[in-house]
């Protein structure tokens, strides 16, 4: 093999290893969830992984990212903990929360995940301020905000895209558009779908993509990164992308009466797991699978043996 394929190679299965890694830990959460040992509610991102995978793989240990409440893809995807995740989820004093936040709260600023939050759009101020205090200590380091296309009709965002245009702050925005806030579609939402012309008129450049294809997104990703380390201001990428189950909780709702299995078949007949694992020989594919499935078992036994704060943490940590 030469050079180039080598790293095509490396590539494909880094970025399989990292879709796998949040699917397959995604589908134990849904297993495990009945048995009400999570004592957290789960928004799950099965389906969307690769918006978080291709981002986070142009992203350097000191780049940092801003997740939602649909947040494991971004923390996993950044390298976030895990076993610490895993605890949080089951509400333990080892949780990367230390088990007071759960599923929507994951942060792990070893590894420059800045907290995430339940309050739909409020990751992204934070992520604008975060990138203020890079500006000014001179750091050569991007921020990679993620939200959904109902946070864009935050007020807040808005502001938010004005500041970090205004300053040419390095960041990266990434509106995940799955179509939905919880059960409400676009149609109902927007007199018009040019949310990223919208974007653009802050004097932010600003792109859709055409799919959640990985390599896509990596790329698109990486063109901005660059944009974003020369000093050219902000980037925002418009991802379209789909849920496949329930807005919160672990099943599937395409009995609820407000969308159909029809509108999500082909978003799973173009599932990114399963495309980019073909591109794999299949021993490493088997090798990564069981890797997984080995750090998945650990995190799960970890955090059941962790144990529950102790109630005099209560008042420990809260900003009052
Ligand atoms: C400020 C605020 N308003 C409303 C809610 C209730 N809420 C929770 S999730 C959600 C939908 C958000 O949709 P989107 O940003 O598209 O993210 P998705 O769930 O599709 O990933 C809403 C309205 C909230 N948590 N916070
Ligand atoms: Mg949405």
């Amino acid at each position: 093999m030469d050079d180039r394929t080598t790293r095509d190679a490396d590539m494909a299965a880094r970025l399989y290893r990292s879709l796998r890694r949040i699917r397959r830990t995604e589908e134990r959460i849904a297993e495990v969830y009945p048995s009400d040992r999570i004592k957290s509610p789960v928004h799950l991102s099965i389906g969307q992984e690769s918006v978080a995978v291709g981002v986070c793989d142009v992203l350097g240990p000191d780049d940092v990212v801003a997740g939602t409440y649909r947040g494991h893809a971004a923390y996993l995807a950044k390298g976030g903990d895990l076993r610490a995740m895993m605890a949080e989820l089951f509400g333990k004093v080892d949780g990367c929360a230390r088990g007071k936040g759960g599923s929507m709260h994951l942060v792990d600023m070893d590894r420059n995940v800045l907290g995430c939050s339940a309050v739909v759009g409020s990751g992204i101020p934070v992520a604008v301020g975060y990138a203020l205090a890079i500006r000014r200590r001179r750091q050569d380091r991007v921020v990679a905000a993620f939200y959904g296309d109902g946070a864009s009709e935050e007020g807040c965002v808005y502001e938010s895209l004005n500041f970090a245009a205004l300053h040419k702050l390095p960041v990266l925005f990434v509106c995940e558009n799955n179509g939905y806030a919880i059960h409400e579609p676009l149609s109902r939402r927007w007199a018009a779908d040019r949310l990223t012309e919208r974007v653009a008129t802050f004097g932010i450049a600003a792109r859709r993509l055409e799919s959640d294809d990985v390599f896509a997104v990596r790329a698109a990703a990486a063109q901005g990164v660059a944009a974003l380390r020369a000093g050219a201001g902000p980037v925002f990428l418009e991802v379209p992308t789909y849920r496949w189950r329930e807005h919160v909780g672990p099943s599937e709702d395409y009995d609820a009466g407000y969308r159909s299995r029809d509108e999500a078949a082909p978003w799973m007949a173009n599932d990114q797991v399963e495309r980019v694992g073909a591109l794999l020989p299949p021993e490493a594919r088997a090798a990564i699978d069981a890797a997984v499935e080995a750090e998945i078992a650990d995190a799960l036994a970890f955090a059941e043996a962790s144990p529950f704060p102790d109630a005099r943490e209560l008042h420990a940590h809260v900003y009052a």
